[in-house]
């Protein structure tokens, strides 16, 4: 069965998830209870088997015809259009879907929601069709922060490795690893890209402002002490944590996690046409590379312990609508109307019609999985 992808999500979704009625009125789906949550573990902390069984389930994906379900929702403004079925993969739709929300899932109060549920929708059709049975693997990035170029993470191992750095001599393509060859489709035909970059601020490609610490290293914004402050911080304030998350002037966390992973700067030196560094330093089309998955999943994990640290944040929200980052200074969560419960999030067919309130908890509502914590050290 190919590219029933929605329907498979509203009927019967993973074991966990069983049943899923649609209520007539409003179109939304009435969840199941989450009886048995889908346990999401660091990768390093999952046996070869798992991890062969989820870069399998990954190539699989990358090997299906797109969702005959996919629709563009065009919120991001005019980019590439989307390629007729055969010539994109199910993996490529998930790819799509994140460059053509962008324009309204970052830098507002949805960005984290959006963000799970995409991971969540992402592991569901690793399951339902790539016959995957574990849960969305996460990286736990602080317990690689002394150098994360040598984490365990990346390696070179055919069957099980994730693969690691590109050079600017292979013009940024991951060449070892199981996902080298591997093909994606957007926005232009490429292999998987990822360059290591120390000092991710060292170029700015998308942001108006300057940098306030150009030179900054990203070994300084996610060590374990940073995280743990944010977690144990921000009571009862989901503006000020996501705040946080961004940074001063975008120097937090989540922007030097992807600018780590290759800048704009070696676009010259790889010259024209040759693309922007690695995948998951573009903001718009980062999940072509499938570390970006892990790397996510490790934020919405440190977001779901900051919501368990204190019953004022577990159902708090907050933050504008409208992305402008331009007005970032004041603004960093962008503007007016505030963030509701009932805001629909789109999804481009890849999930049901699902709403912040379906998103609270990471065990109720449209998601059922749960976090099992780093085994050696780590957040
Ligand atoms: C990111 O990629 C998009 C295409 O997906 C491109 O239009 C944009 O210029 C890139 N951004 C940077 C900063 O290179
Ligand atoms: C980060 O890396 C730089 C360059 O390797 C090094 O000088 C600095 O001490 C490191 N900082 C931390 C906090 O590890
Ligand atoms: C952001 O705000 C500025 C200043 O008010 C305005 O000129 C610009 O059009 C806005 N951009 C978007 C994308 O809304
Ligand atoms: C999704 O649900 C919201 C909230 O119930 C509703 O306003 C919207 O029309 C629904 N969208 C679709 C496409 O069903
Ligand atoms: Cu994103």
């Amino acid at each position: 069965m190919r590219g029933v992808i929605l329907f498979a999500f509203l009927i019967s979704l993973a074991s966990s998830v069983v049943g899923v009625a649609v209520n007539a009125s409003d179109r939304r789906p009435k969840w199941p209870k989450c009886k048995k949550p889908v346990i999401r573990k660091e990768w390093r902390d999952m046996p070869k088997k798992e991890k062969k069984a989820f870069i399998d389930a990954v190539k699989c994906l990358g090997n299906k015809p797109g969702s005959d379900k996919f629709y563009a929702t065009g919120w991001t403004g005019p980019i590439v259009p989307v390629l007729p079925r055969h010539k994109r993969s199910l993996y490529d739709d998930f790819v799509y879907s994140h460059m053509d929300t962008n324009g309204r899932t970052h830098f507002v109060g949805s960005f984290l929601y959006w963000h799970r549920m995409y991971l969540y929708a992402f592991e569901n059709a690793l399951r339902t069709e790539c016959s995957y049975k574990y849960g969305l693997p996460y990286w736990d990035w602080t317990l690689d922060v002394a150098d994360i170029k040598h984490s365990p993470i990346f390696d070179s191992d055919p069957v099980y490795g994730l693969g690691t750095w590109g050079t600017v001599a292979t013009g940024g393509t991951v060449i070892d690893g199981a996902f080298r060859n591997v093909k994606r489709n957007y926005p232009a035909p490429h292999e998987v890209k990822r360059l290591y970059q120390e000092q991710p601020f060292s170029h700015n490609g998308i942001y108006p402002f300057d940098f306030d610490e150009p030179t900054l290293y990203a070994n300084e914004t996610v060590t374990p002490e940073k995280i743990t402050a944010m977690i144990q911080g921000f009571k009862g304030d989901p503006f000020g944590f996501q705040v946080a998350i961004e940074g001063h002037r975008c120097q937090g966390l989540h922007s030097a996690m992807h600018f780590q992973f290759g800048v704009t700067q070696f676009g010259a030196s790889l010259g024209e046409g040759t693309a922007d560094g690695g995948d998951i330093a573009n903001n718009s089309h980062a999940p072509n590379d499938p570390v970006f998955f892990l790397l996510h999943n490790n934020i919405d994990r440190i977001w779901q312990k900051w919501k368990d640290y204190d019953p004022a944040n577990t159902y708090a929200i907050g933050g504008g609508t409208q992305k402008n980052i331009t007005l970032y200074e004041t603004n960093p969560q962008g503007l007016p109307p505030e963030v509701q419960v009932t805001d629909s999030l789109m999804t481009n067919g890849l999930a049901p019609n699902v709403t912040i309130s379906d998103l609270l908890t990471t065990k109720g509502g449209y998601t059922c999985y749960e976090f099992q914590d780093p085994l050696n050290g780590g957040v």
